[in-house]
């Protein structure tokens, strides 16, 4: 199995350098920072750095390591929580002896490396503990905590996980020392600001036979001093959870393309292949697309009204 040869080469080098993806979410740094303190514990010895661009908003869960080339020479590389090149932190990886992926998304590996994924699994947190105490490693608690924030955040606090594992690795997790409350206080108290941008943001909601939306122009960046994904990604779900709407998007103008973002999600209908007929893409049910403009915004409304209208029927033919 390849697990067991990447516990084989852990044992093996006496440097360790841990990547993952650029921009990162708590499920990449939680896993990395995870990853390498586990390491550290085990060979107290040994060099083992965590690379890559920082995190303003998630630095509470530790910083990383500034090292120069020749580090990489005779190092082994894990990456985690990407399997796609371009879209690794620190490049460097490639002058790396050895290199190894650690992912769950569904796309295929373009990394030239030792590839192990799972895409069964809602968070590479929950890939990395389970090998972990599958090969009988202690897991420190600073390391639970940063591997319980991956898990937390990727699952949306257990909404989109339904496997009896991730509830066993948590487990594991809080038995090892891990302190949910750290990571909750740090991820789901916000500012005054914040609330109040969510209110006017509800406020701009409109409804459609099933869809609810938001349009925003370039105005509201003027409005709120955040950068473009704190809108665009962080208030489409402020439309979920409401029982009379399927499917919510939210559309947001991007002055430096010239175009409008389009955040697609669902409850339950299969939303991604109207993503990608706009030339985007996704998940399933959580999806998007770079439009032209707020006209070709109101086609992706009606083809999802439609979806709506042709599930409809189906339940009513059972
Ligand atoms: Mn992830």
């Amino acid at each position: 199995m390849i697990e067991d040869i990447l516990f084989e080469k852990f044992e093996q080098y006496d440097t360790i350098i841990i990547h993952r993806h650029e921009r990162p979410d708590l499920d990449a740094l939680g896993s990395q920072l995870g990853l390498k303190l586990t390491l550290k514990n085990k060979f107290p010895n040994k060099n083992i750095y965590a690379v890559g661009d920082p995190s303003r908003r998630y630095n509470f869960i530790g910083s990383m390591d500034l090292i120069d080339d020749s580090k990489f020479v005779n190092a082994l590389c894990i990456i985690v929580d990407v399997a796609v090149a371009n879209m690794v932190s620190d490049q460097r990886y490639k002058m790396a002896k050895e290199v190894f992926v650690i992912d769950h998304h569904n796309n295929q590996c373009d990394i030239t490396a030792n590839w192990i994924c799972d895409n069964k699994r809602i968070a590479a947190a929950e890939l990395i503990t389970d090998l972990l105490i599958k090969h009988n490693y202690f897991i420190p608690s600073d390391a639970a905590t940063a591997l319980y924030g991956g898990i937390v955040t990727d699952s949306g606090r257990f909404q989109y996980g339904y496997s009896s594992s991730v509830f066993n690795v948590a487990s594991h997790l809080v038995k090892s020392g891990a302190n949910p409350k750290y990571i909750y206080d740090n991820i789901y108290v916000e500012t005054q600001a914040e609330r109040d941008m969510k209110l006017y943001f509800q406020n701009q909601i409109k409804f459609k036979d099933g869809v609810s939306y938001i349009k925003s122009g370039d105005e509201v960046f003027k409005k709120f001093h955040v950068e473009f994904q704190d809108i665009s990604r962080g208030m489409v779900n402020i439309m979920a959870g409401v029982l009379e709407t399927e499917i919510w998007c939210n559309f947001t103008y991007d002055v430096t393309k010239d175009a409008v973002i389009g955040e697609f999600r669902s409850r339950s209908i299969p939303i991604v292949d109207v993503a990608k007929k706009y030339g985007g893409g996704g998940h399933l049910l959580a999806c998007g697309a770079t439009l032209k403009d707020f006209d070709e915004a109101d086609l992706v409304i009606n083809d999802f009204i439609e979806l709506i209208k042709a599930s409809q029927h189906e339940d009513e033919g059972e």
